[in-house]
């Protein structure tokens, strides 16, 4: 399986992929999802939010296991990051197969569209549609960096967008979401090759707009300028600041200046921050002192400070009764929590939900460097296999 995968989308100067939602990799690593389960005879379908999903079992029947993950990925991500929980499902169901068991209960395997936000700026977009978390007049509305509109980029690939929305009765009919993933910190490198979830972080994505006034870099006198540019490297370091003090998280990975000139005062940067904290008070706090910050050096510089934010996801702790009894199966592996969010963490709030980690020796994630040992892949194959043998099977 990932010999077929891991070309698709990467990039030859990086080495890192570029599969963003509805585009050309994107559709490739999707073909790849429905050549994996119809060649085990699956029954394919792609619902209303254009997830994949691949069933073993009646679909109808209701209390289905799922197991799976995304496909696409961050710019010039990890070859690990989505795939891991996709190729893992569907390893672990030959596993199984092999081992001969039956199956008491629906099992399918799911491929959630965008989850990376990458590209119209929203993580998680297939499952929070299909959750009700994001409307879908909000869905309507996001665009890419190019202007396109995110159901146009939909119908271009070859999904119809009239239909995308609230999907309570597909997820009604799940009894149990498990979803494997590499791990995207160093939690497990000292100790075993799988843990268990206990949390996800409160995080969110914050627009800060920094409207200044374009002018010449080598005519326009210090103190005729306007420049946004200032401000902006202040609330960078005023972010990292605010978040090491209150022990949170507070990073500006993306920006974009106009008109991006050397020799031109900006007229405008825009600067995105993440932002993740143990809990949602602290989370709110900090953000509130960068704005804060952000509108305090605005006014010195005479720079307009506009803030949007774009995402939001609460604290999710996942269901206590599953997480233990996943543990259980496994026998005493280590549960930790994990500032990453997830499609498994916006199923939580309707499903019964737990993740499984797969130890990453260095820790590195959304990098050409992320990493996993394939005899850790394997223990990660394995123990998702016992988890759904114990869930969706009789002996
Ligand atoms: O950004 C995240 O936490 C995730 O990897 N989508
Ligand atoms: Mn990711
Ligand atoms: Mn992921």
């Amino acid at each position: 399986m990932w010999a077929e995968l891991l070309p698709v989308g990467r990039s030859a100067a990086s080495g890192g992929y570029r599969r963003f939602a509805w585009t050309t990799a994107d559709a490739e690593c999707r073909a790849w999802f429905r050549e994996q389960a119809e060649r085990r005879g699956l029954a394919y379908e792609v619902d209303r939010n254009g997830n994949q999903w691949a069933w073993l079992g009646d679909p109808q029947a209701g209390d289905a296991v799922v197991t799976g993950s995304h496909l696409d990925s961050v710019p010039d991500g990890g070859a690990f990051d989505g795939p891991l929980g996709v190729v893992s499902a569907f390893a672990a169901l030959d596993e199984l197969r092999s081992r001969g068991v039956e199956f008491t209960r629906p099992l399918a395997i799911v491929n959630f569209g965008d989850e990376e936000g990458a590209r119209f700026g929203v993580a998680c977009v297939g499952s929070r549609l299909a959750a009700g978390v994001l409307t879908r007049d909000q869905a309507y509305a996001l665009r890419d960096a190019d202007g396109a509109r995110l159901p146009d980029a939909m119908e271009r690939a070859g999904h119809d967008p009239a239909a995308i929305g609230t999907d309570h009765e597909r997820l009604g009919r799940i009894g149990a979401f498990v979803e494997l993933h590499v791990e995207q910190g160093r939690f497990l490198t000292e100790r075993q090759p799988v843990g268990v979830a206990s949390a996800i972080w409160p995080h969110g994505r914050w627009r800060f707009d920094f409207h200044g006034e374009a002018n010449h870099a080598g005519t326009t006198r210090v103190e005729d300028r306007r420049d946004p540019m200032l401000t902006y490297a202040t609330t960078v370091l005023a972010a990292r600041k605010k978040a090491r003090l209150a022990g949170a998280l507070a990073t500006f990975g993306k920006v974009a200046v106009e008109p991006n000139g050397t020799n031109a005062i900006a007229s405008l940067v825009r600067g995105w921050l993440d932002s993740r904290a143990a809990d949602e008070a602290t989370l709110e706090r900090v953000v509130e002192e960068i704005r804060q910050a952000a509108a305090d050096r605005g006014g010195r510089d005479g720079v307009r400070v506009e803030l949007t934010r774009e995402s939001y996801t609460p604290v999710v702790d996942f269901d206590g009764p599953l997480r233990d009894r996943l543990a259980r199966t496994l026998g005493g592996v280590p549960v930790l929590p994990t500032g990453a969010g997830h499609d498994a963490g916006i199923l939580a709030s309707a499903v019964p939900t737990a993740m499984l980690f797969v130890r990453n020796p260095t820790g590195i994630s959304h990098s050409p460097a992320e990493h996993a040992e394939a005899a850790d892949c394997l223990a990660g194959v394995t123990a998702l296999a016992d988890v759904l043998e114990d869930l969706a099977c009789q002996g």
